[in-house]
Formats: structure tokens, C-alpha cells, sequence
């Protein structure tokens, strides 16, 4: 039994992400196989799909989606506005025009694939983590409004359950805290935010499995679903163990394991072999970081890793 059907039988999603590019590879028939959700890693991003102002870019996130219907996955549509990937023409907008295109791009993607994505990460990554609104164009130019706006535009088109995204919750309590804040404030507006994603690159920094089960706590008590979006698992060179793949394996099974028990419903890994993650192409890698985060190597098969995930899904599966 592969990993779709064992978390399925635990109540548990199990995605990926992808982009069309590797729609190609073989590595789509573990992408459509092993899970039942499909995130756009890139291919929906300012940059990707307007790389002109004038220019709405649809095909490779087009792809993703009918592959994910043609494999009954349900598709996660990442991200609608962060502080990375901005076109460069989006910085000669003043406030009134920038306001202006944020609503058209939020509208025309999520009234686009309504139906078809049926969840949005609507805002990524607006708070640092010193625990203030990231200092993004978006902020600078809008104010702290512009949070809601999103969310509110989006509501107004689909019917895709709509979160916030961010990194270092489960370690970084000033972040979490001010991600809770800015959440509860939210949510006493109306303004319609259905949950949370724990992005969770454990790359160097592990959170425990109690700091992941507190943090799954804290943002459910504002009623919010609770998903890990971006999972992958990389050490720092130096405190990198011997056996390596055993105790990444242990790792992922901790993690697995601590999202079952707080009542994490999805759990989405960044990428599907390791060849192909984030992780090998950023700039602190291989200097800073080891590489092979993933559940699949480059050949794609499956790791000590893939294991573990599968065998605390079998213990915790309905009989
Ligand atoms: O995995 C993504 C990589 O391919 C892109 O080059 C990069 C910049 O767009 O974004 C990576 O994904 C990021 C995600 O969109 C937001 N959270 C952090 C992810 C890893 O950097």
C-alpha cells in the first residue's frame, strides 16, 4: 500500500509539491501514486504567472492542476502574496495602483480555478522573525491592510478554504505569538481565514514534537485548521549525524507521529526526491547544509525516511 492509501486510513492527507517542469520526470508517477495532494511549488507565483503587467500566465499551473484531477489529488494554489518573487514592475506602482493590481491578481487566480484549488495560501510569510510585520512591498505600501484585503478578495470568488503560511512558528515564539495576534485580529474583523500552515523546513533547526504539538494547540484555540505545508528535513554540516538516513527517518516518524496526535489533518512534503528540492539549490548549500531532505532519493526510491512515514501511518490506520 502506498503512502496515499495508508494516510487516508489514518485520516491524515499526505501531499507534495510540484511544478510542471517535473510533470515530465519520473518522478510524477510517485507524485500522482504516493499522494493525495498536490501544492504549487512555483508555477503560481507573482513572478511565474505575471511576468508582465499585462500578462497572466496560465499553462504550467494549468498542467499541475489537471494532473492532480487526473490523479484525484486535491490542489493546494501557493502563493497569492509574499515578499519573494515579485515582479520588478510591481515596484514602479504607487499605493492606489498596487492595491489595484493585488485585487485583480487575487481575484482572477482564485476565481479562475474555483473548484479546482480547494485551498489557497493567501499570505505567505508577512511576519520576520523578530516578531514584526515583515518590512515587504506590500507592507511599505499598503499597511498592515493589505492581509486583510487579500483574504477578503479571495472569499469573494471561491469557496477554497484560505490560510495563512509561514515558517519558524514551532520555534520562534515572538513569530508565533505576533502570527497569533495578527490571526485573532483577523478573525474578530470577520475576515475570513479558514487555517494556518506550518511550513516546517526542519534545515538545521528541529523543532520537538512537543513544541509541534503546542503550536498545532495555540492556533486551533482560534477555531483555525492546522496543516504542516512545507516539510522537509536537512541538518547543519558539522552537526550533521553519522547515520544520516537513520535518524532523518526517526525524524519525519516523530513528526508524522506528533501531527496525528495534535489533530493535523495534511501534511505536505516540499518536493518529491531529493534531487529536485529547494534545498539543493539555495545558496548555503552544500557549504552550510546537507542535502537529501526528502522521502524519495534522486533515482526515486523510496529512503529509510519514506519508511518511517509509511510504518506510523500503519500503526495509527483504522483496522
Ligand atoms: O521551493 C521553492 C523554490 O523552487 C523557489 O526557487 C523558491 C523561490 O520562489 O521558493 C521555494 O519555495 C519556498 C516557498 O514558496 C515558501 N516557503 C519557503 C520555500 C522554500 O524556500
Amino acid at each position: 500500500m502506498g503512502l496515499r492509501d495508508l494516510a487516508a486510513a489514518a485520516d491524515l492527507e499526505i501531499g507534495a509539491s510540484a511544478t510542471a517542469a517535473e510533470l515530465d520526470d519520473a518522478s510524477a508517477a510517485l507524485l500522482g501514486g504516493e499522494f493525495n495532494r498536490l501544492a504549487t511549488e512555483n508555477d503560481l507565483k507573482w513572478g511565474a504567472v505575471r511576468p508582465e503587467r499585462e500578462v497572466f500566465e496560465f499553462d504550467a499551473a494549468d498542467r499541475l492542476v489537471a494532473f492532480a484531477e487526473r490523479n484525484d489529488m486535491a490542489v493546494t494554489g501557493h502563493a497569492l502574496v509574499w515578499h519573494v518573487e515579485t515582479p520588478d514592475w510591481l515596484r514602479g506602482l504607487g499605493a492606489d495602483e498596487l492595491a489595484a493590481e493585488l485585487r485583480t491578481h487575487v481575484r482572477r487566480l482564485t476565481g479562475r480555478y474555483d473548484g479546482r484549488i480547494d485551498t489557497w495560501d493567501v499570505v505567505n510569510e508577512a511576519v520576520a522573525d523578530d516578531g514584526t510585520l515583515r518590512e515587504s512591498l506590500w507592507y511599505e505600501q499598503l499597511g498592515e491592510r493589505y492581509v486583510a484585503d487579500a483574504f477578503r478578495w479571495a472569499a469573494g470568488e471561491t469557496d477554497a478554504d484560505l490560510f495563512y503560511n509561514d515558517y519558524g512558528l514551532p520555534y520562534n515564539e515572538r513569530k508565533r505569538e505576533r502570527v497569533y495576534r495578527l490571526l485573532e485580529g483577523l478573525l474578530e474583523r470577520g475576515v475570513p481565514v479558514d487555517g494556518v500552515g506550518l511550513q516546517l523546513h526542519c534545515v538545521g533547526v528541529h523543532p520537538t514534537p512537543e513544541q509541534l504539538r503546542g503550536t498545532v494547540r495555540r492556533f486551533r484555540e482560534l477555531g483555525l485548521e492546522v496543516r504542516v505545508t512545507e516539510l522537509d528535513v536537512a541538518y547543519r554540516i558539522g552537526e550533521a549525524p553519522e547515520d544520516l538516513a537513520a535518524v532523518q527517518a526517526e525524524y519525519y516518524r516523530a513528526v508524522v507521529g506528533a501531527c496525528l496526535d495534535a489533530g493535523v489533518g495534511s501534511v505536505t512534503l516540499w518536493g518529491v526526491t531529493d534531487d529536485r528540492s529547494w534545498v539543493t539549490s539555495w545558496r548555503d548549500y552544500p557549504e552550510r547544509y546537507t542535502g537529501q531532505p526528502l522521502l524519495f532519493d534522486g533515482e526515486g526510491r523510496e529512503k529509510p525516511s519514506y519508511d518511517a512515514v509509511a510504518s506510523v501511518l500503519r500503526e495509527r490506520g483504522r483496522d
